[in-house]
């Protein structure tokens, strides 16, 4: 049985939730609660010296780290249902989608962060919600002027069935409406986010349906 050390707001826990649904590779997760620093025990820093989830032990080998990487050895060792396209600027597309939000947005708001916000900058909760909320909003912004201009996108991201483009879209998304950032102006972001929402291994995936969150069920 796969094994993954995760936590239920995490994104980039969220987005290898996804993927292995989709994949239908059945996982238990062990929650990391990053709210009480359970991320720098040492037990789990020996597992994932970085103390960020998620790790996920698939085999007898050493854990595998970093969502996007995880991603790309699932499709590569699973690779079906494909979440990248058969073709190599169709590949480039979706990763450049995905690494507009789990590369350039989604690190600007994760705990460690906003812990250095409040304790070295001094920023108040006002502050640093001000700052995750402008960081979510430019990322699905950016995201609605490529996706409403290129001739690629369809039913989903790229073409008319989930990508890991849409995996990093959700994850980001989701965290957005966690922090009550409105992007119903966004038409193309919306109508994606409701198309993955459809999807029983998306919404299974979701951060609010996980043990430990507030309103799980
Ligand atoms: N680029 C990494 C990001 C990992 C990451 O920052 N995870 C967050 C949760 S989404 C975390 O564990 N943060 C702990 C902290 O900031 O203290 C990935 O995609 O796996």
């Amino acid at each position: 049985m796969i094994r993954m050390y995760g936590f239920w707001r995490s994104a980039a826990s969220f987005r290898v939730r996804i993927a292995l649904n989709l994949k239908g590779l059945p996982f238990q997760e062990e929650m990391i609660d990053l709210d009480a620093g359970e991320q720098h025990a040492p037990a789990y820093r020996a597992i994932n010296p970085q103390a960020v989830v998620p790790s996920l032990f698939i085999d007898d080998g050493p854990p595998l780290t970093q969502s996007l990487a995880i991603l790309e050895y699932l499709e590569e060792t699973h690779p079906a249902p494909a979440l990248l396209p058969a073709d190599a600027r169709g590949r480039a597309r979706v990763r450049a989608l995905a690494l507009i939000w789990a590369a350039d947005h989604h690190p600007l708001i994760v705990p460690r962060i906003r812990r250095y916000l409040a304790d070295t900058l001094h920023q108040d909760e006002a502050a640093r919600t001000a700052w995750v909320r402008h960081w979510f909003r430019e990322g699905l912004a950016i995201g609605e002027t490529r996706l409403a201009a290129e001739a690629a996108t369809g039913r989903f991201c790229h073409g008319d069935t989930p990508t890991i483009a849409d995996l990093c879209l959700m994850s980001q998304a989701m965290g957005a409406r966690g922090f009550k950032v409105d992007f119903s102006d966004l038409p193309t972001i919306s109508r994606i986010v409701e198309a993955c929402l459809s999807l029983d291994a998306f919404a299974r995936a979701l951060p609010l349906r996980q043990p430990g969150a507030p309103t799980a069920h």
